[in-house]
């Protein structure tokens, strides 16, 4: 979208957020952004004197640090009644679906006369909504944000902890290397001015494990296959999460320590997390070092960004693997 096409949108969701009063809120599966970005849009509309309702697939007690976060109401929205909302705010996902626990038969039914507004940051994004304020090009939701309310609020505390949250998330702490880090860093430098607290959210984020996650990152790390097709080596590892009683929800965090590791091999462009899942399925993880990796993804079903992308399948870790080996033979890789 170009700069005036966001200007325009941008004036069209303050405006339709104006008109309207009843309002849910859905986020894609939990990271830190989805979550951040749905606690400071809920505190946004409330601001404004609307009637909102925040919800999530999935459980996401990892996120409980931040302010606001009992606002969550937990429901699998293909259970949800979208017709008592006026309007629904999709946050992060790239599609409707992005917001399911997507094992099984499930989908989003939305009544044709709720208006839908979509704000995200993936290119991937299949522009779903009445209104579209989609920049792949930002760091994360929260960033968005930020840009589209950010001079129409009160920026209280909790709406600055939980953008920076969103921020630093998605950033891995401002390491992904895909991102001009000018605009966030002015955007950053506001939040921490108004109330963000850096030192409680990289606290919470990244420095607060069980030993059970400890443990789940060891054995990812001793099981690293390391495979090479053609020009292309990556790492791959299949880890089972219900055995250290962690969700798929929360394994991106889970995994921090494993991804950091991963990420400073020399010579390894990208790696791939395998995780089995229940009914066949497998989530896959990808990370790209030296090469984009949503286009691989994208191969397999899935999508997300340049240096960060997976998505779900029904294959075992063996055929998986064989099955990526046969696409790297003849793909075309774009450099990160
Ligand atoms: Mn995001």
């Amino acid at each position: 979208m170009t700069k005036q096409q966001l200007e325009k949108t941008k004036k069209a969701i303050l405006d339709r957020i104006d008109t309207l009063d009843n309002f849910a809120i859905l986020v894609s599966d939990p990271d830190a952004d989805a979550i951040g970005s749905g606690l400071a849009m809920e505190e946004i509309l409330e601001q404004k004197g609307k009637k909102v309702q925040l919800y999530s697939s999935f459980e996401i007690p990892e996120y409980s640090f931040l302010p606001r976060s009992e606002k969550f109401v937990i429901k699998n929205t293909a259970d949800l009644d979208f017709g008592q909302f006026q309007c629904l705010i999709f946050l992060d996902s790239s599609d409707p679906t992005r917001t399911l626990d997507k094992i099984g038969e499930q989908n989003i039914r939305i009544p044709k006369d709720v208006f839908v507004i979509n704000i995200d940051h993936h290119n991937t994004s299949t522009m779903f909504g009445h209104l579209n304020y989609v920049v792949p090009r930002s760091t994360s939701t929260g960033e968005l944000l930020f840009d589209i309310f950010g001079e129409h609020i009160q920026l209280t505390p909790s709406i600055a902890t939980n953008l920076l949250c969103a921020i630093i998330g998605d950033t891995n702490c401002f390491k992904y290397p895909t991102y001009n880090y000018s605009h966030t860093f002015e955007v950053a430098s506001i939040l921490i001015q108004n109330g963000a607290r850096h030192d409680f959210i990289v606290r919470n984020s990244f420095y607060s494990n069980t030993k059970n996650v400890i443990d789940m990152n060891i054995e990812a790390l001793k099981n690293i296959s390391y495979n090479k097709v053609g020009d292309i080596t990556f790492t791959a590892t299949v880890v089972d999460l219900k055995k250290y009683g962690i969700t798929t929800s929360s394994s991106r965090r889970s995994f921090y320590n494993y991804y950091e590791i991963v990420q400073s091999i020399e010579g390894i462009d990208f790696s791939v997390r395998i995780n089995p899942l229940t009914q066949g399925f497998l989530k896959i993880s990808f990370r790209g070092r030296t090469t984009v990796v949503n286009s691989i993804a994208e191969h397999f079903g899935g999508g997300g960004h340049k240096a960060a992308a997976g998505g779900i399948i029904k294959s075992t870790p063996e055929k998986f693997i064989s099955d990526l080996k046969n696409y790297l033979e003849n793909a075309q890789l774009e450099k990160l």
